[in-house]
C-alpha cells in the first residue's frame, strides 16, 4: 500500500477536471500539464499547480513522455493518471512512470501490450471461455490458405490489422475473386499505418449491435464487472450516445456477458478500470473484439446506474487497495444516457467546427450532469479532440431517461460552434432508438443532415414554419421526423438567431 498525495493529470479538457474533482476529494494535491494553446484552459486552473509542457501540436506537448515524468518530479507527484486518448494505452509510458517510481493510474504495461494486439488479445482470452468471431486466431501469410478458410466461414468477411482498433486497419471482402487484392492492401495499409502488417480474419457481421462491459480488476488477482454499455450509435467509429444499461440484454445474457467479461480480463492479469467489447448479432449470439485498457469516454452513465465513482476506484487500486465490493454487491439502478456534445456539424458529415463559444449555459435538475472542459467565452483549440462536454442523464427508465435527454438537450444553450446536440436530440425522439431496435448503422439508416438544417435567413425561416404547419395539417398520421425536427432544431446552429 502506498498513499497518493499528488497527482499529476496528463491530459486536458473534461477528462482532466473530471479526474481532479476526484483527487480534490480525496485530498490529493493536482498537477496540471498544458500545452501552448490551453494557457487559459479550465483545467490549468482548476489545478494546485500547472506547468507548460509545450507547443500545441500533441506530439509536441501532451505526447512528450519525458517532459511529464519531467513535470511530475519536479512538482513531487507521486502518481500520473493519463485520462483517455494522449498516452493512455501507451505501454512504455506505463513501464516509464513505473521505473521512475511513480504510480501509474492504470493496467500493466504487460496487460497493455496483450490487448493492444488484437492477435494477442483474442489468443489470450480464447484460453479463458471467451467467444470469438469465427475466423483466424493467428496472422495470416499464406493467401491460398486464408482463402479457404474465408470460404468455410462464409463471404462477406472482415480483414482487420491485428494493430489496428477502433476501426482502422479493417476491409469488408465480398467475395472470393476480390479477396487477394484486398488482402494484399490491407496488409500494405498495415504496414504503412502501423509499422506491422499483421492481419486476420472475420466472419463479417452486418448488424451487430457495440455492447462493452466496464470491468474493474485490483492488484490482489480479483475483477468484477460493473454491467453494459451499449455504444451502438457511432459515425466514423467514434461513439456520440451511450447508455447503461442495454436495453436488449436479458438478466441470463447479461449474467453470461459479464463472465465472459471478467475472464477476459483475468485472461490479462488485468487490473484497474478496462472496457471490454463485444459485437452482439442480430440471433443474440455475442463476440469478444477488442479489450480497451484505460478508462473510457462514457465512464459516467456506469457511474449513474452503479453509484460509484470509478476515478476514485482507480486511485484506491493503483494505490494497492482490494476492491471494496464482490459482484454479488452490485446492482443496476434505473437507466443513464450520454450525449457527447462535440464541436462537430451533423449537418456536414461530422466534420469538426472551430470558434469562440459565444453562449454557452450548462442545463441543470435532478439526474441531470455535465461533465466539461470549457465556459463561454473560450475559442476550441483545433488540435485536439472537438469533445466540448458529455451531457449524462439518470431516471428510473429508460424512457424517462430519453424524456429527460431531450429537456436537457432543450437547456443546453451554445452558440458560436455548430454542435452534435441537435443530433441528440434527433437520437431521443427516434422510433428506432426508443423501440430499442437499432444497430450500428443507425446513422446512415436514419438520419439525414436535413433534418437539422434550418435556413437561417428569416424569410426563408418563415417559409419552413409554414411548410411545416402544412405537413402537421396534411398528415395526422405520420408527422415525419423531417417535419418536426426542421422547425425545433434552429437553436443548435452555429449562429442562431
Ligand atoms: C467487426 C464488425 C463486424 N464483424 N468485426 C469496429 C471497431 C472495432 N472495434 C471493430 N469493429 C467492427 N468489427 C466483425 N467480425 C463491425 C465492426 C464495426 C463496429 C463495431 C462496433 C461499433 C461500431 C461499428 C461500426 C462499424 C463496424
Amino acid at each position: 500500500m502506498k498513499k497518493i498525495h499528488k497527482l499529476l493529470i496528463a491530459n486536458r479538457g473534461e477528462i482532466a477536471l473530471r479526474i481532479m474533482r476526484s483527487a480534490k476529494e480525496m485530498g490529493i494535491k493536482t498537477v496540471a500539464v498544458f500545452s501552448e494553446a490551453d494557457r487559459n484552459a479550465l483545467h490549468v486552473r482548476f489545478a494546485d499547480e500547472a506547468y507548460c509542457i509545450g507547443p500545441p501540436p500533441s506530439s509536441e506537448s501532451y505526447l512528450r513522455k519525458d517532459k511529464i515524468i519531467e513535470v511530475a518530479k519536479k512538482s513531487g507527484a507521486d502518481a500520473i493518471h493519463p485520462g483517455y486518448g494522449f498516452l493512455s494505452e501507451n505501454e512504455e509510458f506505463a513501464d516509464l512512470v513505473k521505473k521512475e517510481g511513480l504510480i501509474f493510474i492504470g493496467p500493466s504495461a504487460k496487460s497493455m501490450e496483450t490487448m493492444g494486439d488484437k492477435l494477442a488479445a483474442k489468443e489470450a482470452v480464447s484460453k479463458f471461455n471467451v467467444p470469438l468471431v469465427p475466423g483466424t486466431k493467428t496472422a495470416i501469410t499464406d493467401i491460398a490458405e486464408a482463402k479457404g478458410i474465408a470460404k468455410k466461414i462464409g463471404y462477406p468477411i472482415l480483414i482487420k490489422a491485428s494493430a489496428g482498433g477502433g476501426g482502422k486497419g479493417m476491409r469488408v471482402v465480398e467475395n472470393e475473386a476480390d479477396f487477394q487484392n484486398q488482402m494484399e492492401r490491407a496488409i500494405s495499409e498495415a504496414t504503412s499505418a502501423f509499422g506491422d502488417g499483421a492481419v486476420f480474419i472475420e466472419k463479417y457481421i452486418m448488424k451487430p449491435r457495440h455492447i462493452e462491459f466496464q470491468i474493474f480488476g485490483d492488484q490482489h488477482g480479483n475483477v468484477v464487472h460493473l454491467f453494459d454499455r451499449e455504444c451502438s450509435i457511432q459515425r466514423r467509429h467514434q461513439k456520440v450516445v451511450e447508455e447503461a444499461p442495454s436495453c436488449v440484454l436479458t438478466p441470463e445474457l447479461r449474467k453470461k456477458m459479464g463472465e465472459a467479461a471478467v475472464n477476459a480480463a483475468k485472461a490479462a492479469n488485468y487490473y484497474n478500470a478496462g472496457t471490454i467489447e463485444f459485437i452482439l448479432d442480430e440471433d443474440m449470439s455475442f463476440y469478444f473484439l477488442e479489450m480497451n485498457t484505460r478508462l473510457q469516454v462514457e465512464h459516467p452513465v456506469t457511474e449513474m446506474i452503479t453509484g460509484l465513482d470509478l476515478v476514485k476506484l482507480q486511485i484506491k487500486i493503483a494505490e494497492g487497495e482490494k476492491l471494496p465490493f464482490t459482484q454479488e454487491d452490485l446492482a443496476i439502478h434505473g437507466h443513464a444516457i450520454e450525449v457527447r456534445v462535440c464541436a462537430e456539424d451533423p449537418t456536414n458529415n461530422f466534420l469538426p467546427d472551430i470558434g469562440t463559444l459565444q453562449t454557452y449555459r450548462v442545463p441543470q435538475g435532478h439526474g441531470v450532469r455535465v461533465d466539461g472542459g470549457f465556459e463561454e467565452g473560450m475559442t476550441i483549440p483545433v488540435q485536439y479532440d472537438p469533445l466540448l462536454a458529455k451531457l449524462v442523464v439518470h431516471a428510473e427508465t429508460r424512457d424517462l431517461a430519453m424524456d429527460k435527454m431531450k429537456r436537457a438537450i432543450d437547456d443546453f444553450e451554445i452558440s458560436g460552434v455548430a454542435t452534435t446536440l441537435g443530433f441528440g436530440h434527433f437520437v431521443m425522439g427516434h422510433e428506432a432508438f426508443r423501440s430499442g431496435n437499432f444497430n450500428t448503422r443507425f446513422i446512415e439508416n436514419y438520419f439525414k443532415p436535413e433534418y437539422l438544417n434550418v435556413k437561417e435567413d428569416p424569410f426563408e425561416k418563415l417559409l419552413a414554419a409554414a411548410f411545416a404547419v402544412e405537413v402537421i395539417n396534411a398528415s395526422k398520421a405520420e408527422v415525419s421526423n423531417e417535419a418536426t425536427q426542421s422547425t425545433t432544431t434552429s437553436k443548435w446552429r452555429k449562429n442562431r438567431l
